[in-house]
């Protein structure tokens, strides 16, 4: 399948190309149509390609196109798109990741005003050349600089999303070397935020500096930052530094709290040991002599320091889970949190009917393959054209399909909803009579993203606010280190959601997390229904939920409060009402 996709992606650069270099709007278009249709594909493209003339009896699949993917299929590589590349300056092409600049708006840079790169953008903005350009508004170039300088300042911080599979693969590498006993991440990544500067593993082992240069010769750094007796840092080819430090396993609890942080964290920490004579460092908890000198290096025994349990409990607390060591008020205060295996079911989902990659039955199996007990189909609304939103006619069809699957599939129970787009004024993009056939309505907005406080407030309290609506979808629309997103009044809407018992999503894609954890802190407090989910398009998203979860978790969430996890029974009623 992820053959399909990766030719997909090559069409659509394709397609970017073609525009940028001004070829005719049909060929660009028709491009990206054969991109969406290969994405959407449901057989083996490597097969078809072997067949003759398996290709061209793919519905929307001409001759040239199949010539293209039998070219990808056998190289990796389509020549017209190597030839397009060497006629575009590369500095052109990344300008794409800008938030609201699209390959028309490239080519014009280009052709009219000379841009190669993102450093000629930024200068002929700040020189006011721009300006200058026919049909380029003042608000249009505020926008784009507003979108360069927040892509810029999030650049340095890594998506968890990235963050935490990498981690994962490099502690399993340690290990497998056999030159450490124990490997384990620490620092942002533990506490689960949403972006990490850098990952901090820690580790034990027999032979430290064996570890160290099994560390430093991993496959895929780019660069050995330092390189001592029991610690390293490295720089990795996605770009991300690695520390790693290497402690005996008396001090694996000192060690784990100490980098697991925050540093903030750590400071209450080592206030409340002071205040019972003791002190804290990342090598264990001792008595306080008055001694200047670390108590370590004088041979003092600690009270406390191989398990980070073992310290909570000497300083009278029991231990506190990363996620909430942000010095909040987690020395007041620790619920019970939510665990990913508390989440039965995901509420959020698309399939090929809009914008996802897989059927409804595809989806359901791999639901059911992942052990929930319930599957809400939700594809996008009419407004979404982008993302091929159904209009009434097709959602009704649509609803008839996933009723069928449901009834041929025992051990699943699929509820069909739709997302449907929340205009900018808050109403709804379908009306109540259709919302009200479908078992679960999310609403979300995808549109107006930059409109007042004050006008996104009204908007999503509306939305809110209907009686059909029973959850808001991503509720800011951010996309993190890319656009900021509504900026609403989220009491407001916390109070509305209470009072008419909306649930509030966490959609759990790393690159939203929205609502983000503050938001979902501010939600528990007025006592929102939550939802996690995935807003799956494709099978690997539902690995997703993880990174909702630990969200959640930093919002203090408890199962209680997660429509997710509630027993089904209780979920259906709630639907109902
Ligand atoms: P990041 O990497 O920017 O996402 O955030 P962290 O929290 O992982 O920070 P990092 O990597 O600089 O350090 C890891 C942990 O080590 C941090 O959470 C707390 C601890 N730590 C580092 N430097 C200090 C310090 O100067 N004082 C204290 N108390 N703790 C520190
Ligand atoms: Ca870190
Ligand atoms: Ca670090
Ligand atoms: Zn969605």
């Amino acid at each position: 399948m992820s053959d399909n996709r990766s030719v997909a992606e090559a069409f659509e650069e394709l397609a970017d190309l073609l525009e940028i270099t001004g070829a005719n709007a049909f060929r660009v278009n028709a491009t990206r149509k054969v991109a969406r249709i290969l994405n959407d594909y449901q057989g083996d493209l490597r097969e078809a390609a072997e067949e003759s003339g398996g290709l061209e009896s793919i519905e929307g699949i001409g001759a040239s196109s199949a010539d293209r993917i039998r070219q990808w299929c056998a190289s990796g590589n389509i020549s017209e798109i190597d030839k397009l590349r060497s006629d575009v300056p590369e500095g052109l092409i990344e300008l794409l990741h800008i938030s609201g600049i699209g390959p028309k708006t490239v080519r014009r840079f280009w052709q009219e005003a000379g841009i190669t790169d993102l450093q000629s953008l930024k200068n002929a903005i700040e020189e006011g050349t721009l300006e200058s350009l026919p049909r380029m508004g003042a608000k249009t170039i505020a926008n784009i600089a507003e979108s360069i300088a927040f892509a810029e300042q999030a650049s340095e911080r890594t998506s968890i999303g990235i963050a935490l599979p990498v981690a994962e693969e490099l502690a399993q590498a340690l290990l497998d070397t056999g030159h450490a006993d124990r490997v384990e991440y620490a620092g942002s990544l533990r506490r689960g935020c949403e972006t990490i500067g850098d990952i901090d593993l820690l580790a034990t082992a027999s032979d430290a500096s064996r570890l160290v240069s099994a560390f430093t010769t991993l496959p895929g750094i780019t660069k050995v930052l330092a390189a001592g007796d029991t610690k390293a840092s490295i720089r990795i080819d996605a770009g991300i530094q690695v520390d790693l430090r290497i402690v005996s396993a008396s001090e694996w609890g000192a060690a784990m709290l100490y980098f697991t942080g925050s540093k903030e964290h750590n400071v209450l920490l080592r206030q409340r040991a002071r205040e019972s004579k003791r002190r804290l460092n990342e090598y264990g908890l001792f008595p306080d002599d008055g001694e200047e000198a670390s108590p370590q290096s004088r041979g003092i025994e600690p009270i406390a320091g191989s398990t980070e349990e073992s310290i909570y409990d000497a300083l009278g607390l029991s231990w506190r889970p990363p996620e909430l060591r942000e010095a909040r008020n987690e020395l007041e205060q620790t619920p019970t949190l939510i665990v990913d295996a508390d989440v039965r079911r995901d509420l959020h989902t698309h399939t090929t009917a809009s914008d996802g990659h897989l059927s409804i039955e595809d989806m359901a199996n791999e639901a059911i393959r992942r052990g929930f007990d319930a599957l809400a189909i939700t594809d996008h609304s009419r407004s979404s054209v982008q993302a091929n939103g159904l209009d009434a006619e097709r959602l009704i069809a649509h609803v008839e399909n996933i009723r069928r699957v449901d009834a041929s599939m025992k051990d699943i129970k699929l509820l069909a909803g739709s997302e449907v787009d929340i205009h900018a004024d808050g109403s709804l993009d379908y009306d109540d009579e259709i919302l009200a056939m479908l078992d679960i309505v999310v609403a979300s907005p995808h549109v107006a993203l930059k409109q007042s406080p004050k006008d996104a407030t009204a908007r999503l309290i509306a939305a809110a606010s209907h009686p059909h609506v029973h959850i808001i979808g991503h509720p800011t629309g951010r996309m993190i280190g890319r656009r900021p997103g509504l900026e609403p009044d989220m009491a407001a809407i916390c109070k509305a959601a209470a009072a008419h018992d909306t649930a509030l999503e966490i959609n759990a894609n790393p690159r939203r997390l929205d609502l983000c954890d503050l938001h979902v802190r501010l939600a528990v407090q007025h006592g929102v229904p939550i939802a996690i989910n995935t807003d799956a398009h494709d099978a690997s998203h539902f690995d997703f939920l993880r990174y909702g979860v630990l969200t959640a978790r930093r919002g203090m969430l408890t199962a209680e409060l997660c429509i997710n996890a509630w027993p089904i029974d209780r979920l259906m009623e709630w639907l109902d009402r």
